[in-house]
């Protein structure tokens, strides 16, 4: 303190001094400031100049640790990138496989339908109808339902059923028509309805238009046509085709003779079972 307080007084005369002095120093006190102002300036310049020296070094560590940062995050990316490519084409892969699966499945199941149906046949006529045909009451049926069996004029249907010395088929009751239109559906399950997927029946009325005659020669009594049927469009339909109609008791349409349709044929059981050569 003693030590301070002295410094302080001694300050204080060398001012008074100075103030003495004046006139001998006014010329060079100026310059004597400017040069302290100069080096202050000169160390405030020194200290922000090794600031910035110790910024600039923190600064450059971190842009190399954020461009080595960089670097790796890019890395992954294209990683991420290369796995989300691959993983799509899995998936189309997927997609695709689970598509010809399912399509796959589809065919199956109209595959084992077929082959169920054909099992019952097998059971229920074994040697007493032609391979294919179908029995019911004594009877083999024959449904021209395969894509591969292409449609014919009612005439030609006929000679196909002919050459199995079978004729067109002939509805005697309303039992035998639903059996028929419920094996249609059965057996075309896949087939949506249209006029040209009918099947020609052996009833006709070509010999007096509006009369309609089984093949076996006697009147159609009950007639199982659908609404607005037989219609002789243009008058020229003189020929009978029954179809997998929603309703069984309404399925015939009359169609012009000459037009390729199905067909079904019809036999008594034979006596003698079918030996296939
Ligand atoms: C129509 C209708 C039937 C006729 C067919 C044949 C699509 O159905 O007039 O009665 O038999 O055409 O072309
Ligand atoms: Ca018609």
């Amino acid at each position: 303190m003693a030590t301070s307080e002295t410094s302080e007084n001694k300050a204080k005369q060398t001012c008074n001094e100075l103030e003495i002095q004046e006139d001998f120093t006014t010329d060079i006190h100026p310059l004597y400031s400017r040069i302290d102002r100069v080096s202050e300036t000169h160390n405030t310049l020194t200290l922000n100049s090794s600031r910035i020296s110790s910024q600039l070094a923190h600064l450059q560590s971190e842009h190399s640790s954020l461009t080595e940062s960089r670097k790796t995050l890019q890395n992954k990316l294209d990683e991420d990138t290369k796995k989300i490519t691959s993983l799509q084409q899995n998936l189309n892969t997927m997609t695709k496989l689970k598509n010809d699966l399912s399509s796959q499945n589809q065919n199956l199941q109209q595959e084992k339908r077929k082959l169920q149906s054909q099992i019952s046949n097998l059971e229920d006529n074994c040697g007493r109808c032609l391979p294919n045909w179908v029995l019911m009451n004594n009877t083999c049926y024959y449904f021209a339902v395969s894509d591969a069996v292409l449609r014919k004029s009612w005439a030609a249907g006929r000679q196909e059923c002919k050459k199995n010395g079978a004729d067109l088929l002939v509805i005697n009751t309303k039992e035998e028509q639903e059996f028929i239109v419920d094996t249609l559906k059965t057996l075309r399950y896949n087939l949506r309805f249209h006029y040209t997927n009918g099947f020609w029946m052996g009833l006709k009325d070509d010999h007096t238009e509006g009369t309609w005659k089984w093949l076996n020669g006697t009147n159609m009594t009950a007639g199982y046509w659908m609404p607005g049927e037989p219609n002789d469009d243009n008058a020229a339909e003189d020929c009978a085709a029954v179809y997998p109609a929603a309703h069984p008791l309404r399925a015939w349409n009359d169609a012009p003779c000459s037009y390729p349709l199905k067909w079904i044929c019809e036999k008594e059981v034979d006596i003698t079972p079918h030996n296939p050569q």
